[in-house]
């Protein structure tokens, strides 16, 4: 707006710089009339009529005329070089404080804001918090329906949140860059209005957007960062609120988390743990646990699936879930991966050849076309048959990128190994998946097993069985702990079973231990992990 009002300016300056000429001209003329200028000299020219001073006074006068003229004319093409020059200075700054793609203001715009807000919040005696928005499932937008399609995405996610902005008194949108948004907001104290408000903006993104080829759904995770005085900049509020976004998407995306100090203690301890992986893998802290996995009724050993445990030196055993998603995080979950089948190949030769080994791949592993080669170099270097292998993929990770996940299993399948979906009914897999990829075998996850204990509640799991048999695969049952899990899985010709009943998972030489019971003891002699 300012910067309209000035590109006007110029026609101000040239209307002075006339007026001045006229004024000029009229003081002049009205001291020539005072002083009689022109008689006297006419009376010159008619005293010295031999100089021809009257045609050198036209001559002057028709000069002077052009010249007005001329620079009338230079002033116009000055003052339209300026309106010209303040226009490409107005696109310069509104392209430096400004999104191109979205026309939203920019990083440097919202920090700028920031500043003002949490000023006038202070002296308001109200309060400001930021809001980082990230979203949900855009990467797979990009490299599935093209850039176009990611363009319009953003575009369209971007004005949703600029009008629930616009109807919100106090706030501000910027976006960050790529598939991040943030929000400055002034509220009052005590009101919920931040939660709200990212509730409202977890609901908007997850609304489905038309793009060319129909249309897509991605979602949004939130982090919140709440203003505390005036020391904290807009860099300390956006890290805080990017710190409680990432734990947004840990829990599960689509959905928002406020900043808590003991965010930073996770964080700092996240590193710490990282630190300590990146040694902990070459020296071989991390080992595979083995859970059985019986056939049904026959109550036979087929298979182990092997289970990262971190034999940590100081810390103790530490469980997957400690330290998978760090490995993924920090770009180790290659290393790691080949790490345990390297081992679990070395730890199977004691097995017998009917016996096979279940292995579990990370989403995020998905995306390495090499995969199926690197596996299958491991398991030849292990001694182990292709066909001894089951790799256990998760629903997120194919449906993260169907194209990915299929290029992996049919390159592993050629060779023989056997891949099952694992974790079934936790994801958002549709049956085209699984058509479409042809598993070998699918795990119903141990929720299903689970509220399969009260009445009535088999209906799920004797609906899974049909359908996998129906598309040709083999069903296993995961977290079976209980006699009568068992005979009602018997009963829906499942496959078969995995769980507590028959073992936790426990070190190679309990293993070895249990494949040495009679047949049918396994489950009633119980080890000990
Ligand atoms: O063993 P436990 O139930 O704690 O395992 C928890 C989760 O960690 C399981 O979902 C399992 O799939 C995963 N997990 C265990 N070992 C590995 C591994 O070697 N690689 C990957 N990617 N995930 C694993
Ligand atoms: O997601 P995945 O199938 O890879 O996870 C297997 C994990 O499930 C094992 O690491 C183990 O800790 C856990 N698990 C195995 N059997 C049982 C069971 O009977 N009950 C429960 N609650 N968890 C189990
Ligand atoms: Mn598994």
């Amino acid at each position: 707006m300012k910067r309209q009002v000035s590109s006007f300016a110029p026609w101000k300056r040239i209307r002075k710089d006339t007026l001045a000429l006229l004024c000029t001209a009229f003081l002049s003329a009205a001291l020539a009339v005072r002083f009689e200028a022109f008689e006297s000299l006419m009376r010159l020219a008619e005293t010295y009529e031999r100089w021809e001073l009257d045609e050198l006074f036209s001559v002057m006068l028709i000069s002077g005329t052009f010249a007005i003229i001329i620079s009338f004319r230079r002033g116009r093409s000055l003052v339209a070089e300026i309106v010209r020059r303040e226009a490409s200075e107005d696109q310069a700054i509104t392209q430096a404080r400004h999104d191109a793609l979205t026309g939203l203001p920019n990083r440097r715009v919202l920090a700028d804001h920031f500043v003002a807000a949490k000023e006038r919040a202070h002296r308001a005696g109200r309060e400001v918090a930021v809001l980082l928005i990230d979203l949900d499932r855009f990467k797979p937008v990009n490299d599935i329906h093209g850039h176009v399609a990611g363009d319009i995405v953003l575009n369209v996610i971007g004005k949703r949140f600029q009008r629930l902005v616009e109807a919100t008194r106090g706030a501000m949108l910027a976006r960050l860059g790529g598939d991040e948004f943030a929000l400055v907001l002034e509220y009052d104290p005590g009101s919920d209005k931040p939660v709200r408000l990212a509730g409202q903006i977890v609901q908007l993104a997850g609304e489905s957007i038309p793009v060319a080829a129909g249309s897509v759904s991605v979602g949004a995770s939130v982090g919140i960062a709440h203003c505390k005085g005036l020391e904290a900049d807009a860099d300390e509020l956006l890290r805080q609120a990017d710190v409680a976004m990432y734990h947004a998407k840990r829990h599960g995306r689509a959905t928002f988390r406020s900043f808590e100090d003991a965010m930073d203690a996770d964080l700092r301890l996240r590193s710490q743990l990282e630190a300590e992986l990146r040694q902990a893998i070459p020296a071989g802290e991390i080992v595979p646990f083995y859970q059985p996995i019986l056939s049904v009724p026959g109550r036979e050993i087929v298979g182990f699936e092997s289970l990262a445990r971190w034999i940590h030196p100081v810390r103790g055993l530490l469980p997957p879930d400690n330290f998978i998603s760090i490995a993924e995080d920090a770009g180790l979950i290659d290393e790691l991966t080949f790490a345990l089948l390297r081992r679990a190949c070395a730890d199977a030769q004691a097995w017998p050849a009917s016996v096979k080994l279940s292995i579990n791949i990370s989403p995020v592993q998905l995306a390495n076309p090499q995969l199926p080669a690197q596996i299958l170099q491991a398991v030849h270097e292990g001694g182990l048959a292709p066909e001894r292998l089951i790799v256990e993929i998760t629903e997120s990770g194919i449906v993260a990128d169907l194209d990915a996940a299929r290029h992996i299993m049919t390159e592993l399948k050629k060779a023989g190994v056997n891949i099952a979906l694992d974790d079934f009914g936790t994801g958002y897999s549709s049956l085209s998946h699984l058509h479409d990829l042809q598993f070998d075998c699918v795990k119903i996850d141990r929720s299903f097993i689970k509220r399969m204990a009260g009445s009535g509640n088999e209906e799920l799991v004797k609906a899974i069985i049909g359908m996998g048999h129906g598309l040709g695969m083999r069903v296993t049952a995961e977290g079976v702990e209980t006699e009568g899990n068992l005979s009602a899985l018997a009963h829906l010709k499942c496959n078969h079973v995995q769980g507590f009943l028959f073992g936790a998972p426990s070190t190679a030489a309990d293993a070895l231990k249990l494949l040495a019971l009679p047949r049918r003891a396994v489950g009633k002699l119980r080890l000990v992990a």
